[in-house]
């Protein structure tokens, strides 16, 4: 979970020296990528949406070709064309990463149908999305799939009540839970931000999903501490993010393990330095060549 909150922190100060773009951040999340991806089997597939970064880091992607791809390099995980938003690595079973919100869901609940019943495989596909990603028509479709063909999938919602700037009033008419529940999938509701809890609630959402091969869902309720992305203000007051920022999974997490102000120190410097050597990496690495460049 440092890890990733320094890479973000790092990627967020090169998004305001120009160096970076338009990202998005998992600050406050770090604990349900890390909670799930530590659950599920090497051999397990993981399907994103758009904050992508913490699920990588969360799944072992490298550091540096993750930071080159980040940064639009050549030597970058997916040669720098995918850029944040499309990473992948088959090798790693991180399959996809979407843009368009909601769009995982289905192609999720497909993947998970083809391993199941072409590759006839015992293992499963885990899905982020968000809270918002719930009201979107694709998402929809993918239960109704997942339900009817019974297929291996954890669906994992990262609930932080936010859509960009938007409020759940605007898009949740109904509690999450009731909409997996009109496609009969049994959803599981936990703290998001403590990671031990959602390792725990992982663990028994993946063993079932595994043994009976259908569908379940585990919502996570989160805070989401940073900006939706880099170029788009918060509208959220300093008070409120000051009481979110109260449930940081990174302060639960060392207070947990006892982790005093030395070890926190000497952890981030030995982390900061493998971050700083990844940005020194993408920086040497040229730009992608593309077709119709001039050699
Ligand atoms: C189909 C679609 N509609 C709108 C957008 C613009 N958009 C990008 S992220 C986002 C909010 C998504 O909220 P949620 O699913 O809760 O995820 P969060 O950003 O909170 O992690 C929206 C509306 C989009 N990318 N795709
Ligand atoms: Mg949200």
């Amino acid at each position: 979970m440092l890890t990733i909150r320094l890479v973000e922190d790092e990627l967020q100060r090169l998004c305001l020296t120009g160096e970076a773009s338009d990202l998005h951040f998992s600050k406050g999340q770090e604990a349900i990528s890390v909670g799930v991806c530590s659950e599920l089997r090497p051999t397990d597939y993981l399907v994103v949406h758009h904050r992508t970064i913490s699920p990588a880091i969360a799944r072992g992607l490298p550091m540096n070709s993750l930071m080159a791809e980040i940064l639009g390099k050549a030597t970058g995980i997916n040669k720098g064309l995918a850029g944040e938003m499309h990473i992948r690595s088959p090798e790693l079973r991180f399959m996809f990463a979407f843009q368009l919100v909601g769009t995982c869901a289905s192609v999720a609940a497909g993947l998970a149908w083809a391993v199941r019943y072409y590759k006839k495989e015992d293992d499963i596909v885990a899905v982020f999305l968000g809270d918002a990603a719930t009201s979107n028509a694709q998402f929809h479709e993918g239960m109704n799939l997942a339900a009817v063909r019974k297929v291996p999938l954890l669906v994992v919602v990262e609930d932080n009540h936010l859509a960009g700037n938007i409020r759940p009033e605007f898009y949740l008419p109904a509690p999450i839970e009731k909409r997996f529940e009109s496609y009969g999938i049994c959803a599981t509701k936990a703290d998001g931000n403590k990671v031990d809890g959602v390792m725990e609630a992982a663990r028994t959402c993946i063993e079932e999903v595994r043994e009976k091969g259908s569908p379940v869902a585990l919502i996570l309720d989160t805070t989401r501490l940073s900006w939706h992305k880099q170029g788009q203000r918060d509208i959220r007051s300093q008070a409120e993010l000051d009481l979110l920022a109260e449930r940081d999974p990174l302060l639960y997490e060392e207070r947990r393990l006892g982790i005093d102000g030395a070890e926190k120190s000497k952890l981030t410097e030995s982390i900061g330095k493998e971050v700083a050597e990844a940005v020194e990496y993408a920086r040497a690495s040229p730009i992608p060549k593309m077709p119709w460049m001039e050699a």
